[in-house]
């Protein structure tokens, strides 16, 4: 019998990148997201390869809708192995006076609630069948605060508490805990922080090779695969040239030298 994963945030960056990485594993899929287009479109290519897909769109802010989309899920499909937490954005780099409070909702209601609201909904069949794994998308930005970084930041430490706390309030199952924490990956990441500014998103991957989703998702599918009684509690990935949130060296244009 094939594993199932549920992939949150699935139409782009990391989120695509498990869901392709989990499918070529042999894991079928549940894959959510707010572009129901994109998400049919990614069905149909994974059908094709022979794996068991289904879509959910729906927008993790709101919690009746996530609610309604769970309660869809039934036979196999509610036999979730692994609950991928990935959905999750930056807003603004703004300092914290002068954030901007639709901004800030954003990225609460999606990093914070919306990751618990689908740990809420999936983790007790996993403790019903004492089987399952949790990966929460975390962040080197939850370990400091970097220029800027002040909600976002804040979100990711919340998902590093919230994801201990689960962990703790799991370690009598035979259920594991995972917080990924990323540096720099190239995806739409910054593109989204800066409402679509793509040469300001563009410049934060500048003079550094930076991480693919697919790096990221290598690592998720690692935690996976680990033998049942290791738990990768927590892994921090950076780029070979990022120390930190906020410590990158750059490489110099021959112009600046
Ligand atoms: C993404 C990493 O350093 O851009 O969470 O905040 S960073």
């Amino acid at each position: 019998m094939d594993k199932i994963a549920l992939i949150t945030g699935a139409t782009s960056g990391i989120g695509e990148a498990c869901a392709r990485r989990f499918a070529k594993g042999g894991f079928d899929l549940i894959i959510t997201g707010r572009k129901a287009e994109k998400l049919n479109a990614l069905k149909e290519e994974f059908k094709k390869k022979g794996v068991d897909t289904v879509a959910l769109a729906f927008d993790i802010q709101d919690r009746k809708a996530a609610e309604e989309a769970f309660k869809t899920l039934t036979g196999k499909w509610e036999n979730i192995d692994i609950l991928i937490n990935n959905a999750g954005l930056a807003r603004g780099l703004e300092p914290e006076y002068e954030g901007d409070f639709s901004d800030w909702d954003q990225m609460i209601d999606t990093n914070i609630k919306g990751l618990l609201t689908m740990t809420r909904l999936v983790v007790p069949g996993m403790v019903k069948r004492n089987r399952g794994h949790v990966i929460n998308m975390g962040s080197v930005a939850g370990d400091a605060a970097y220029a800027g970084g002040n909600v976002y930041c804040a979100t990711k430490a919340a998902v590093k508490s919230i994801t201990d706390g689960l962990r703790i309030d799991l370690a009598n199952t035979a259920i594991r805990v995972t917080n990924i924490k990323p540096g720099l990956v190239q995806t739409k990441f910054s593109n989204v922080r800066f409402h679509g500014d793509n040469a300001r998103a563009d410049k934060v991957y500048e003079g550094i090779t930076p991480l693919s989703g697919e790096d990221i998702a290598d690592v998720a599918f690692y935690a996976a695969s680990a033998p049942d009684h290791v738990q990768i509690a927590e892994v921090l990935v950076l780029a070979t040239h990022q120390a930190s949130g906020s410590v990158i060296v750059r490489e110099k244009k021959s112009q600046d030298k």
